[in-house]
């Protein structure tokens, strides 16, 4: 039981150790707290306790054939901030480590980290089974963008094993998975969808956005690949737009960077820093936004007005099981229906004094918003049907801060069902 609290059995003991420059070293076996401080520390001469922001698009030669050697690869260095920047460079590192994984690439946005993976992965021909609750444009991105470019999907309920397997088709090469879903939450076992993947010769994604690798670790379960927009709770302060991918080992690696380069989606060293600094305060912001999230659902479940719950911390999750077994605390996405639907949801939503209505999740503020208007109104009324994302749905993304003044406001806000009259929302 987490009770509303991160686990912190599993991730294994502080293992500091001084590398040959006096850095402190961290590896992925030590705990999410001091990986959260010291993942991706870099040093250097002058012994910054933060890394510099190398704020340049561009790095000199010495001669010639030094410019020659760096771009055929005899020589490692930096050439050209599209390609790699030490401070970017940094950040992929910090969050490779935090993954266990072997190296990351940040990218422009979380979107362009799914559309990296997807291109380096995949080619005309190819098909792919996707999780049918994902983030709407992400939906779009397989449905419309990729169809377009001869990749094929087929969208399943992934918590559901069977319906998977039945997907898979001999040219299936991708399972893309999001656990928990957006907005739905609904769990995807990643054990038994990785072993179902390696069975039949494909790769697994995971989009562990909803998670961060202080909850959930999708590479350790098997994944081949691992993506998350870092406008989320990796940054933590609603600041920066970004995203990463975390791979496995160096060849995908190689692989993976050359495609980005070419795609040319990368993300700037002024968010790498930004994103670095939020990270520093990762884990226990997670244990905050848990303890939150927990309180805020535990509320609503009991509230008189509201029709149903859907939260990773309680019981009356359908697979609360997996949640269990694969997650170490159930982070701060909250779906409800309010009793009364849409119209009862729109009252709240307009009534809140605290939580801001506005999309994206993941920050210190909490956040309400409408999915089927907003988040996924771009996947269309059949692909949200297919997904159970109903029109009344409102989600919730649990912030850090007082539970008992957000439990109010979302308590004062609930007492305006019937009584207000909102303008009308068109879901189309
Ligand atoms: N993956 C997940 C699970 C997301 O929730 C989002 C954005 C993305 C990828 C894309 O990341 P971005 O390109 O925005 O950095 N989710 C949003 C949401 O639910 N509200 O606003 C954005």
């Amino acid at each position: 039981m987490w009770g509303g609290r991160v686990s912190t059995n599993g991730p294994g003991a502080l293992r500091p150790f001084m590398g040959t420059d006096n850095i402190m070293s961290v590896d992925s076996t030590s705990s999410p707290e001091t990986l959260s401080v010291h993942a991706g520390a870099r040093g250097g001469d002058l012994r910054p306790l933060v890394n510099p922001i190398y704020q340049t698009s561009t790095f000199g030669f010495s001669n010639v054939n030094q410019g020659a050697d760096l771009f055929a690869g005899r020589e490692k260095g930096y050439i050209y901030s599209r390609m790699l920047n030490p401070t970017v460079e940094a950040l992929e590192q910090a969050i490779a480590t935090l993954e266990g994984g072997h190296k990351g690439l940040a990218c422009a946005s979380g979107m362009a980290a799914i559309h990296t993976t997807i291109a380096a992965l995949m080619s005309a021909g190819d098909h792919a089974v996707c999780s049918d609750a994902v983030y709407g444009p992400t939906c779009t991105l397989f449905e419309n963008v990729l169809a377009r470019f001869g990749v094929e999907s087929t969208f399943v309920d992934t918590s559901d094993l069977g319906a998977v397997r039945k997907a898979l088709q001999p040219n299936t090469k991708v399972i893309y998975v999001e656990t928990p879903g957006n907005p739905t939450l609904v769990m995807s076992d990643l054990a038994e969808i990785a072993a179902l993947a390696r069975e039949h010769g494909a790769l697994m994604v995971v989009d562990n956005t909803f998670m961060t690798p202080v909850l959930q670790r999708p590479l350790k379960l098997g994944a081949d690949v691992v993506v998350h927009s870092l406008t989320k709770f990796l940054n933590g302060h609603a600041d920066v737009v970004g995203g990463v991918i975390v791979v496995k080992d160096e060849q995908r690696y190689a692989e993976f960077r050359k495609v980005l380069n070419h795609l040319g989606g990368v993300l700037p060293p002024m968010e790498s820093f930004l994103v670095h600094r939020g990270i520093k305060t990762l884990a226990i912001r997670m244990q905050r936004h848990c303890e939150n999230g927990m309180r805020v659902a535990e509320f609503l479940e009991s509230h008189p007005q509201v029709e149903w719950v859907r939260y990773p911390g309680l019981p009356s999750h359908p697979q609360y099981a997996i949640g269990q077994k694969q997650m170490a605390g159930p982070s701060s996405l909250i779906a409800c229906e309010l009793k009364g639907g849409l119209e009862a949801g729109k009252t709240v939503m307009n009534s809140v004094r605290l939580c801001h209505l506005a999309v994206s999740l993941g920050g210190v503020e909490t956040l309400i918003q409408h999915p089927a208007s907003m988040t996924h109104a771009s996947m269309g009324p059949e692909a949200r049907r297919r997904a159970h994302i109903t029109d009344g749905l409102v989600r919730i993304s649990v912030g850090i801060e007082n539970a008992d003044e957000l439990i109010a406001d979302l308590d004062q806000a609930l007492a305006k069902i019937g009584s207000a009259h909102s303008a009308s929302v068109s879901v189309r």
